[in-house]
């Protein structure tokens, strides 16, 4: 007997241009409207928009693995900008030592420690910013600074140099596509941030306390071993700022764009995680991951031979009319829980309490202080191969009294 097999849509679209990456929405929807799976014949890849499938995928680490790498670039044959990382490009049985010590290094007991201070930082940050008048640019003054400014202290590597962190990610996140422009832009500075993030990641240059430091510890208990050590601190250097930079400005954003809502978190600021999770939702700034198949994958009626690049449009699920409704409102009221803004399976964001932390830290502080928040001005894109960003948020706010 034979199985039915329906020929894959084609889409001639690419999600790498500038024109898309300033407004993915319309390819997103193209996508998941052509099927449960399309070829994009530009990068002869595989891609999937639907929750359902997006879903799939991610829990499938089996038949769609990460060790080939999770951009476009098949490791099978390409050799990669920088050695994988240990988690992100890492199948089990590989991948699980170095995500057991980081899930401990990054978990909520962990991060009471943290807690008290970052809602100090928080406020400390927002009062200053408040002080300097009623328009500021949220991005920058908020968004960049606040992780810069508890994150690093919390790996704790020397305040030297810091400022090389978002460089460093914004081409690690470009070196997940094509090499496009983007990338070629950043490519004349990869040998002095690897060099500088390698550095950082030495034992000797890392403070005795943090996470940092908590990482070398497995390595002297032999949960990791010593080599291991320096590549999972990488990991925290490169995922760990311009994600929560860039996650921090689109619930800012979205905030400013919906009044209703900022009442919302105003009146019970116990909102503040779920505005942050409704804001990973609707705005993805991890857009996309890709993995590669293991084996022969039958995806709806298409059928993806061995070896396959799959490109997940994490994006487009977390805006699939199929499973969310309303899928473009930004709302409190929803219950944002399956979206896959931080993936889903085993290789789900690792980092996500100490995102949480920070949003809540930074949300609560601005929910205090104050009343309405609403745009200034255009807000400018930040093009990314794999964020979605903003790259300026010029706002107006109207604040309550300093609190005494
Ligand atoms: C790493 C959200 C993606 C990443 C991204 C880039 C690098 C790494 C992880 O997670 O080095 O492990």
């Amino acid at each position: 007997m034979t199985t039915l097999e329906t020929p894959c849509p084609v889409h001639d679209g690419d999600p790498f241009s500038r024109a898309v990456l300033e407004n993915p929405l319309p390819l997103h929807a193209e996508l998941r409207d052509a099927g449960p799976v399309v070829r994009l014949r530009r990068y002869d890849v595989y891609a999937v928009a639907r929750h359902e499938q997006v879903h799939a995928a991610l829990t499938d680490w089996q038949r769609f693995q990460s060790a080939a790498g999770v951009g476009l670039a098949n490791f099978r044959t390409e050799k990669p900008w920088r050695p994988p990382s240990l988690l992100l490009e890492a199948d089990p049985p590989r991948h699980d030592a170095p995500r057991r010590v980081l899930s401990k290094v990054l978990g909520p007991r962990a991060l009471r420690h943290l807690r008290e201070r970052w809602l100090a930082d928080a406020e400390e940050l927002v009062g200053r910013v408040l002080a300097d008048g009623p328009r500021f640019d949220a991005a920058t003054a908020l968004s960049h600074a606040f992780p810069l400014r508890v994150f690093p202290d919390a790996v704790g590597i020397p305040v030297d140099g810091r400022e090389n962190l978002l460089p460093y990610g914004d081409h690690a996140f470009n070196a997940f596509g094509p090499d496009n422009d983007l990338v070629a832009r950043g490519a004349p500075r990869v040998p002095e941030l690897s060099g500088w993030v390698s550095e950082q990641c030495r034992r000797e240059v890392l403070a005795p306390e943090g996470f940092g430091a908590e990482i070398w510890a497995a390595g002297d208990r032999g949960d990791i071993t010593h080599e291991q050590a320096p590549l999972i601190v990488r990991s925290l250097l490169t995922a760990g700022v311009d994600t929560t930079v860039h996650a921090l400005s689109a619930v800012l954003h979205a905030f400013a764009t919906h009044p209703d809502q900022w009442r919302r978190l105003r009146e019970n600021p116990g909102l503040a995680r779920v505005a942050f999770d409704e804001a990973a939702r609707w705005e993805s700034p991890v857009q996309t991951f890709f993995r590669t198949t293991t084996t022969e994958v039958r995806v709806g009626d298409v059928r993806i031979p061995e070896g396959h690049k799959v490109l997940m449009f994490l994006a487009a699920a977390n805006r699939d009319p199929r499973r969310w409704s309303d899928p473009d409102a930004f709302d409190l009221s929803r219950d944002p829980s399956g979206h896959v803004g931080f993936g889903m399976g085993l290789h789900q964001c690792v980092g996500q309490h100490v995102a949480r932390l920070e949003a809540e830290a930074l949300l609560t502080a601005l929910a205090r202080r104050v009343r309405t928040i609403e745009l200034a001005g255009t807000p400018e894109r930040h093009l990314n191969n794999t964020l979605r960003a903003w790259r300026s948020l010029p706002v107006r706010v109207r604040t309550d009294r300093a609190p005494a």
